[in-house]
């Protein structure tokens, strides 16, 4: 099932909501600041411990990594890392779908039932807000109803996407009818 709500993502009790983190993974400004604020200390130090890949990379663009969300209502934090957006030449596009096929692989592989995404990418990093929205759409909707072989996802997870303003929520209405 997919959902848009228009809110707060610190404030869902979801089994992950998915944080828009860079690749430091030590907090930042936007929705990463605010769930780092929310959690509190423990997710410093959570994220802290997950290795570096090279240095100062604990998330490469696209990937995730998930910790628990401590003092959040969720029980885990799903943390990915989208592209800066330069213009879309730059292999944005396919960054940002990895970083939603990433988090939802996370989240099943942990047993989460229901994910909420912040629209990653479309604030400090600049993605603009539609070309971002329908990348977000297409990849859970190939998640939750694949075409092919794999399995359908559509009764095993609840997929929300929490937009902050209520310009985004209309742009995702826009795009599921
Ligand atoms: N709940 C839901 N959405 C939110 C919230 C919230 N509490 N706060 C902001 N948003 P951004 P990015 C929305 O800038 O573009 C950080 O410094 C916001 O309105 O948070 O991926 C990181 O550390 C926008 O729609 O993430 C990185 O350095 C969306 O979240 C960098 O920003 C994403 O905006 C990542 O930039």
């Amino acid at each position: 099932m997919i959902k848009i709500i228009q809110g707060d993502i610190t404030t869902l009790a979801v089994d992950a909501i998915v944080n828009a983190a860079n690749q430091v993974m030590l907090g930042g400004g936007g929705v990463d600041g605010a769930i780092h604020r929310v959690a509190g200390y423990e997710l410093y130090k959570a994220c802290f411990k997950v290795p570096e890949v090279s240095p100062g990379v604990r998330c490469p663009t696209g990937e995730a990594r998930i910790t628990p969300g401590f003092k959040l209502p969720a029980k885990f934090v799903i943390h990915t890392v989208g592209p800066v957006y330069r213009d879309g030449q730059h292999g944005e596009p396919e960054k940002l779908a990895a970083c939603y096929r990433n988090s939802l692989a996370l989240a099943a592989e942990n047993g989460c039932t229901s994910i909420a995404f912040p629209c990653i990418s479309t604030g400090i990093y600049g993605y603009p807000k539609e070309a971002a929205a329908q990348i977000a759409v297409r990849e859970v909707r190939e998640f939750l109803f694949p075409t092919e072989t794999q399995r359908r996802r559509e009764e095993e997870m609840e997929v929300i996407f929490c937009c902050f303003s209520e310009y985004d929520a209309n742009v995702y209405r826009s795009l599921i009818a």
